[in-house]
C-alpha cells in the first residue's frame, strides 16, 4: 500500500456526483472547497466527485458545469494540497485531470500518516464483495487494456456507453438488496488487517456514519463519508469528515 504523509487538519469528501444536472450540488461543493482552502491543511476527495468521467480529454472542451468544477478545484489546489481518488463513476480520472487542476492522484487504497495516526482511505466499492455483478464489472473496467480500448473511442461514443451503463446499473440496483450493496464485513476486516490500521475511511455506500468493530481483539473504527445531492434530495444532502490530532469529526452540510 502507498503511504501519504499529511500534517495538520485534513478534510475528506466523496460521492459529490457532479454532472450537467447538479447546479445546486455544485454550488454547495464550491463553497465547501473554499472553506477547505481556508481551514484545512489538505483536502482528500476519494472518488465519485464526478457522476460519470469518460476521460481526461473531455477537459479540452469542458461544458460550463465542468469548467466551473475544474476552476473551483484549481483555486483550492493553489492554496492547499488536493488529492483526487477514483470511484466507480470516475475511475478514468488520470494525470491529465490532476495536472489540469493542480491536484495529486490518491493511491487506492491509501495509507494516510496523519496527526491522528495511520488511516486507511479508499472509495469503498471494493469492499462490496457480495455484489458479484458489480465486482465483475469493476474487474473489466479497471483492466488497463479495456481502458485503453474505451479511451480510444470518440467522446460521443464514450458518452453513449456511459449513459447505457448508467441505465443498466440503475435498473440492476432496483433488483438488489440493500445488504448486497453495502460493504461485506469480512472484506472490511481483511482491509483492517492488511493495512495494520485502527481507522478506515471510505465513501461509495451513501450510508454516512461511524461504525465501531473488533478485529483480532482490537477496537477499530470505520467512517463512511456522506453523498451529496442538493438538486433532487429533500432535505439537501452533503457532508465531509475533518481529521485532526483529536480525531475524526463528521460534518453535515445542513448543520455545519
Ligand atoms: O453507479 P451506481 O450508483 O448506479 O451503482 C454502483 C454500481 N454500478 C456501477 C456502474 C456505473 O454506474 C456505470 C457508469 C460509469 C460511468 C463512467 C465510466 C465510463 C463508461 C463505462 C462503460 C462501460 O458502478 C452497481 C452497484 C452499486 O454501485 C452499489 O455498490 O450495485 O453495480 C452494478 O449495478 C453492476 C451491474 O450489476 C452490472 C454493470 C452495469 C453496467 C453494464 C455495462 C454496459 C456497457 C455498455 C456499453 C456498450
Ligand atoms: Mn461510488
Amino acid at each position: 500500500m502507498n503511504n501519504v504523509a499529511l500534517r495538520g487538519p485534513i478534510w475528506l469528501a466523496s460521492d459529490v456526483h457532479l454532472g450537467p444536472a447538479t447546479p445546486a450540488t455544485a454550488e454547495a461543493f464550491v463553497g465547501f472547497l473554499e472553506s477547505a482552502a481556508d481551514e484545512a491543511a489538505a483536502l482528500l476527495l476519494p472518488g465519485d466527485i464526478f457522476d460519470a468521467w469518460i476521460g481526461d480529454d473531455t477537459i479540452q472542451a469542458a461544458p460550463p458545469w465542468l469548467a466551473q468544477a475544474l476552476r473551483a478545484l484549481q483555486h483550492t489546489a493553489a492554496r492547499i494540497p488536493v488529492w483526487l481518488g477514483r470511484g466507480n463513476r470516475d475511475f478514468l480520472m488520470g494525470a491529465g485531470l490532476a495536472d489540469a487542476v493542480g491536484g495529486r492522484l490518491l493511491p487506492d487504497p491509501a495509507l494516510l500518516e496523519t496527526d491522528y495516526g495511520r488511516i486507511l482511505l479508499s472509495h469503498g466499492d471494493e469492499y462490496c464483495t457480495d455484489d458479484a455483478a458489480y465486482q465483475q464489472f469493476r474487474a473489466m473496467v479497471r483492466d488497463p487494456r479495456w481502458q485503453a480500448q474505451f479511451l480510444a473511442k470518440s467522446i460521443p461514443e464514450r458518452l453513449a456507453m456511459a449513459q447505457q451503463a448508467r441505465g443498466e446499473s440503475q435498473a440492476a440496483n432496483q433488483m438488489k438488496s440493500a445488504e448486497i450493496m453495502d460493504v461485506n464485513p469480512r472484506a472490511v476486516e481483511d482491509a483492517f488487517r492488511a493495512g495494520g490500521v485502527d481507522i478506515m475511511v471510505h465513501g461509495h455506500t451513501h450510508r454516512p456514519g461511524r461504525h465501531v468493530l473488533m478485529v483480532d481483539g482490537r477496537r477499530r473504527e470505520r467512517w463512511v463519508l456522506p453523498d451529496w445531492d442538493c438538486d433532487h434530495a429533500e432535505p439537501p444532502r452533503g457532508g465531509w469528515l475533518v481529521i485532526d490530532r483529536d480525531g475524526p469529526v463528521l460534518y453535515d452540510l445542513e448543520t455545519a
